[in-house]
């Protein structure tokens, strides 16, 4: 029997991968997207056949988490084995300034797909983006039974999705889970995150086509993982026997300033020569350090990453070079990329 999954959040980063790892284990998958002026399936579009096509897997919605009765008649449709909820506004910066629109898709979104599995009254598995960011100001290294303590409008709103997903698993014996992931990276990262921000201005600055680099806090320290492998963890957390909530990291952390060392100088590069700083960037409340402990993952679900923070700053300064010399280019070309970087 052929398996079928949904994908809030397709368009984004995990969701793509997420996507191409579940077309290749034969799922049928179908993402939700958000109507927009614009085309935004760029990150999928490598993955999309046309749905005429007797062979295609992928089908792609309208839907958005604002809007809980087409959550309902969506997944009364789709009637999926596996539901993953990845859309969000990430953002942490931009929590702080859009508070209510984020406390409305990070957090509320996520009782609107929960309603939504059981009023529509389908059987299924469902995954929660929950996040190393509940950790907040609690000191590393981080592990499942790390008390959370928020610093974001962002990490507020995670918080409620996390306990509301617990919450529904308990109250209604669903088979639902939190994966709370610390940050993971590729080519495929949003441009306004730090590494993608650092190493596409390498690559820019590489080219002569920029100067300088303006950033926030350098002392920051994060547990960099690859997308890849995480959304590999993902799936593993769906087959377990047992729901349970679990920590995904690599366990090696690096600050921001270490990371710019390394991409700049992959590129032959100074980082001091081109880095300024802008109190833009910075946040009202800083999460200073993030390291995670995934012995969990690693024992009960047999994961095991293998690229560290100081491996993807290399990994993605040559994919946005690649990208920058070859200029639109689809992203398969990237994907190739981030199999060689990545051994
Ligand atoms: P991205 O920001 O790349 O993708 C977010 C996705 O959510 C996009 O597809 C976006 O659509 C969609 N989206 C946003 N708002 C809505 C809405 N109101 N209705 C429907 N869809 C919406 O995030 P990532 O892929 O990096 O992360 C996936 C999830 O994991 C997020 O929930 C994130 O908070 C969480 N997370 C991420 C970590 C990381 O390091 N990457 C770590 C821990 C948790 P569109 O393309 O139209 O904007
Ligand atoms: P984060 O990721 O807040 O950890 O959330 P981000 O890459 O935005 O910031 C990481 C650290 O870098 C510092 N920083 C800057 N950040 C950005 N974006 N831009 C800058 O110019 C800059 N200068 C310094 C930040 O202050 C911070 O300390 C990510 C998101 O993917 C969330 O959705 C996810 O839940 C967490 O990771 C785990």
């Amino acid at each position: 029997m052929t398996k079928r999954a949904l994908i809030t959040g397709i368009t984004g980063q995990d969701g793509s991968y997420l996507a191409e790892l579940l077309l290749a284990k034969g799922y049928e998958v179908h993402g939700v997207i958000r109507r927009a002026s614009t085309f935004n399936t760029a990150r999928i579009d490598h993955l999309y056949v046309d749905p005429h096509d007797p062979n295609a897997k992928l089908f792609l919605h309208y839907g958005d988490l604002s809007d809980g009765a087409r959550l309902v008649t969506l997944l009364a449709q789709v009637d999926p084995d596996e539901v993953y909820n990845l859309a969000a506004q990430s953002h942490v910066r931009v929590s702080f300034d859009e508070p209510e629109h984020t406390a409305d898709t990070t957090g509320t979104g996520t009782i609107r797909m929960l309603e939504a599995v059981r009023l529509s009254g389908i059987k299924t598995r469902f995954y929660q983006a929950s996040s190393s960011e509940l950790y907040g100001a609690t000191r590393p290294p981080q592990n499942e039974e790390s008390p959370f303590y928020p610093r974001s409008p962002y990490a507020a709103a995670k918080l409620y999705s996390f306990w509301i997903t617990k919450n529904y698993r308990e109250a209604y014996d669903m088979f639902a889970v939190n994966g709370i992931l610390f940050n993971h990276e590729s080519p495929r990262r949003g441009e306004t995150f730090v590494t993608r921000k650092i190493t596409r201005a390498v690559a820019a600055i590489n080219a002569g086509k920029q100067e300088f680099l303006y950033m926030g806090n350098l002392d920051a320290v994060r547990d960099w993982g690859y997308a890849a492998e995480y959304v590999e963890g993902m799936w593993r957390m769906l087959q377990a026997d047992v729901p349970d909530d679990y920590v995904l990291a690599t366990g090696v952390g690096i600050t921001v300033r270490e990371f710019l060392e390394i991409a700049f100088s992959h590129a032959g590069l100074n980082w001091e020569d081109h880095v300024r700083f802008d109190e833009r960037y910075l946040r009202p409340t800083e999460v200073d350090a993030l390291i995670g402990d995934s012995t969990k993952a690693r024992r009960n679900l047999g994961w095991t990453p293998t690229v560290d923070g100081r491996a993807l700053a290399k990994l993605m300064v040559a994919a946005d070079v690649e990208a920058l010399e070859h200029a639109g280019r689809p992203w398969t070309d990237q994907v190739r990329l981030t199999s060689w970087g990545s051994t």
